[in-house]
């Protein structure tokens, strides 16, 4: 197995002589303090273990939570205190990561930069307070955990809901390979032995191949899945949404997938996007998005009268679609392929934050460098020429507004995921949409802006599972 990085930053907190505020330190603990609390407790246990999936009558053995795919859908209020109680029935170490909570730094799941992994057959509590509303997810933090089955739906619940809807479901989109192609671990050593082969870049244009058909470039995986799936269905067998014509439901995206952006559509419905990465954002009607790795949206759909493709398309790629039906009523469901070039494709210019969310204009005060690089033909992917192994903290000091320089100077996209904190995406100089995981465009140098209200020690990272594996992580360090 590759070792990604484990005491790399538990080192990196005594070597240089930095006076770095731990994750058990009292700046920590008194974060949590002042955080709001309703009173109400979520308690749930969760065990990842070896299970069978069943994905349209072929039997793929994987990893996953509760023997459930994906794992299941954990809901909670804004002031809640989650206590979860997970069990490690896998053969190796675990940790559960929650996926965009600005939580206690303790309990954010990153092994030894917030905590010792759970042992197999061991158990670990995680218990915090979660502060703000949204889409959220868990997954485990440990090498590639997260590319078999263990990941699920976390929603937070805002008990003064500005929105109204009639229902609400999360459609959950994961790329599949485990137990039913190539081993995601067999994918990582090909790739950190052969890099991207042919596809290095040769005949990409320096833009990456950026424009209107393709939003993110042309080259925007290294992975070949066999299947796409929607809340664990695959499109033989697709997951279907029940209701009634004329029904508001708000759908929460989330992608969950190690290396495939997807573009999404419904047939026959326009989406009102109301939210991005959990945070609300003034609504914008269009027809198709592309989610980025990790990235979520909340959209609301009318229902209309019969039965209609979910188009779940992997960007970029070759792979068979993914699919779930919305049916309102009986009848055939038209044939996939809503998901096309015609329509509004949401872009993040369209993204502005709420009155209540947006980060007010503030001069920063400290910017950071983050040059993101691929070398040795793909084999290797650095953040300010260092992998994770070597990295050099990005520090930050409390109380301040930090702006971090996402400069990609590769022909592929990453998607950016900052632990803890939801940054604004800097448009025009100032801070505009709410989000903790960006796509940085082939060739991009993109600003985000965030107030250092939540010490500790935080991942940086890009979540396309492979880069990260092969080195696009640092962290950001809270420094006294
Ligand atoms: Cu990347």
């Amino acid at each position: 197995m590759l070792a990604v990085a484990g005491g790399a930053t538990a080192l990196a907190l005594a070597r240089d002589g930095v006076d770095r505020i731990g994750p058990r330190s009292p700046e920590v603990a008194a974060a949590e303090r002042a955080r709001a609390r309703s009173g109400r407790t979520v308690s749930r246990r969760l065990t990842a273990a070896p299970g069978t999936v069943d994905l349209a009558g072929r039997s793929a053995r994987t990893t996953v939570y509760d023997g459930a795919l994906p794992g299941r859908e954990i809901r909670a209020a804004v002031g809640d205190r989650l206590r979860i109680t997970m069990t490690n029935g896998l053969d190796d170490p675990t940790t559960v990561h929650w996926h965009g909570l600005a939580l206690r730094n303790d309990m954010d799941g990153v092994p030894d930069v917030t905590m010792t992994p759970t042992a197999p057959g061991a158990t670990t509590t995680y218990d915090f307070a979660v502060p703000h509303a949204g889409t959220y997810w868990y997954h485990p933090h440990v090498e590639l955990q997260r590319d078999g089955g263990l990941s699920g739906p976390l929603v937070v619940e805002d008990p003064d809901e500005p929105l109204s809807y009639d229902e609400d479901v999360v459609l959950h989109l994961d790329d599949w390979t485990d137990g039913v192609g190539r081993s995601p671990q067999a994918n990582l050593e090909d790739l950190a032995r052969n890099g991207m082969g042919d596809m290095g870049g040769m005949e990409m244009s320096s833009d990456g191949g950026v424009d209107a058909t393709h939003p993110l470039g042309t080259d925007t995986g290294d992975v070949a899945y066999p299947l796409h799936l929607v809340n664990g269905r695959p499109p033989a067998d697709p997951y279907v949404v029940s209701t009634r014509p004329g029904r508001r439901i708000r759908f929460r995206l989330v992608n969950a997938g190690g290396d495939t952006a997807y573009r999404v559509a419904i047939g026959g419905h326009r989406m009102t996007v109301v939210a991005s990465d959990g945070f609300p954002v003034e609504p914008v009607e269009v027809d198709a998005l592309v989610i980025g790795m990790a990235e979520r949206y909340d959209v609301l759909v009318t229902a209309g009268d019969g039965a209609f493709p979910i188009d779940v398309v992997p960007e970029g790629k070759e792979d068979p679609p993914a699919r779930a039906v919305l049916r309102s009523a009986s009848g055939v469901t038209p044939a996939a392929g809503a998901a096309g070039p015609a329509g509004r494709l949401l872009t993040y210019a369209d993204l502005r934050p709420t009155e209540a969310v947006a980060l007010r204009a503030r001069k920063p005060d400290a910017t950071l460098p983050v040059v993101l690089r691929m070398v040795r033909g793909g084999r290797t992917w650095t953040i300010n020429d260092k992998t994770y192994d070597e990295h050099e903290p990005l520090d930050v000091l409390s109380g301040q507004r930090v702006r971090l320089v996402l400069d990609n100077r590769t022909t592929m996209f990453h998607p950016m995921h900052l632990h803890g904190h939801t940054y604004a995406v800097v448009s025009g100089g100032r801070p505009g949409v709410r989000k903790d995981t960006v796509n940085v465009l082939p060739g991009q140098r993109l600003a985000v802006d965030l107030d250092t209200d939540n010490p500790g020690q935080w991942l940086l990272h890009c979540h396309n599972l492979y880069h990260g594996a092969l080195g696009m992580m640092t962290v950001v360090s809270y420094v006294r």
